[in-house]
């Protein structure tokens, strides 16, 4: 068996303070602004979280049509006050998984599957389980701008 761990900071950021309790926005916001056109999603799911646990998962497949690189620098999900995207190692037998700050580049011609490449979106602060069958609304965030709006189906983890 292996252990999770987690090694987020604490640190808070002034946006997030007057974002919690509307939506969760991981690292500044760009509401309104359209993202790049030629991103296509695939299978966007959460795992399903038992009562009283205040963390969860969502997964994605994200697939760049496009001839430039475009990288994925936050998330913003309705169901928590906070999220991060993370990395998963494991090292000695010990999961862990970690905030990766610069985000997750998607190459030209390319997609990502976030479950197999060992990203997450995490969601901090769960303000209620979730359950499964629930549909949950979120966004990416690019770094060149704007947002792909995105709706979560909460599934039974698959690790
Ligand atoms: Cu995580």
């Amino acid at each position: 068996m292996s252990r999770t761990s987690h090694t987020r900071s604490r640190r808070r950021n002034p946006v997030i303070a007057v974002a919690r309790g509307i939506l969760c926005f991981g690292l500044g916001a760009s509401a309104g602004v359209a993202g790049p056109l030629d991103v296509e999603v695939e299978h966007p799911w959460c795992a399903a979280s038992p009562k009283g646990v205040v963390t969860g998962a969502c997964y994605v497949t994200v697939r760049n049509l496009g001839t430039t690189p475009i990288r994925i620098v936050g998330v913003d999900i309705a169901v928590c006050n906070h999220t991060e995207l993370h990395e998963t190692d494991v090292a000695d037998g010990i999961m862990k998984m970690r905030p990766v700050p610069r985000g997750v580049e998607i190459p030209a011609k390319t997609s990502v599957d976030f479950h197999t490449h060992g990203y997450h979106l995490m969601l901090l602060e769960l303000k209620s389980s979730l359950e499964l069958g629930q549909r949950i609304e979120g966004s990416l965030r690019f770094e060149s701008g704007g947002s792909k709006k995105i709706e979560f189906h909460v599934e039974t983890r698959r690790l």
